[in-house]
């Protein structure tokens, strides 16, 4: 995978920040492959894998599954894609899925997109997305927001140091958000 050169960005934001929503737009208008973690971990419940319950009951618990598993899900996906450019939505979570992603794929992100966005307002969309998500409801989100503040603001702040995140206010409108990626996505890569 490594040999095929693929740009990677890595998209993270606490949930409900908007993440797949502007995935979906940049996909859209440059090209892009969304591969959101969180979404092959609901498919691989889904499919009946051996995994299933495990990551079922994770996801519940709004815990981080397992490195192996998830990096071995989106490795797939990438080779399956056909393309070269990806949004990783969702992940690295924590600072072990970051060194063991780099480990195994040997790929390093072009850069980090941080939707930085109040938890009230995130919990509002949440509470309205009404996409039948079983850790959608009040006791697995509040769960989702300790993990998000203690073990994914740390990656962000890793990938800060050295320089490559671009922080996003991600509290505005759909489009006034889509406007501020579009010029990233213009001046930092085709
Ligand atoms: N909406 C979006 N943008 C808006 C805006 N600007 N103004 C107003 N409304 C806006 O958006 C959420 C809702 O808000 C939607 O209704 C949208 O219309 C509206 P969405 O784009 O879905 O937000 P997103 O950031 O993608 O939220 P999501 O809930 O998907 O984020 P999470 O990070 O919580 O969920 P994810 O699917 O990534 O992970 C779920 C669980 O999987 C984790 O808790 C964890 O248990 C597990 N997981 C792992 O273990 N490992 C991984 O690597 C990944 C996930
Ligand atoms: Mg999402």
């Amino acid at each position: 995978l490594a040999e095929r050169k693929p740009i990677v960005v890595f998209v993270l934001g606490g949930p409900g920040s908007g993440k797949g929503t502007q995935c979906a737009n940049i996909v859209q208008h440059f090209g892009y492959t969304h591969l959101s973690a969180g979404d092959l971990l609901r498919a691989e419940c889904n499919s009946g894998s051996e995994n299933g319950t495990m990551i079922q009951n994770m996801m519940n618990e709004g815990k981080i599954v397992p490195s192996e598993v998830t990096i071995e899900l989106l490795q797939k996906a990438m080779l399956e894609s056909g393309n070269n450019k990806f949004l990783i939505d969702g992940f690295p979570r924590n600072e072990e899925n970051r060194a063991a992603f780099e480990a195994v794929t040997k790929i390093e992100p072009e850069f980090v997109l941080f939707f930085n966005c109040p938890q009230e307002e995130m919990e509002r969309r949440i509470l309205n997305r009404n996409q039948g998500r079983e850790d959608d409801n009040i006791e697995t989100i509040r769960k989702r927001f300790k993990v998000f503040e203690e073990s994914s603001l740390p990656v962000i702040e890793y990938y800060k140091a050295r320089g490559k995140v671009r922080e996003i206010d991600a509290a505005k409108s759909i489009e006034e958000v889509f406007d501020a990626l579009k010029v990233i996505f213009t001046t930092t890569v085709g």
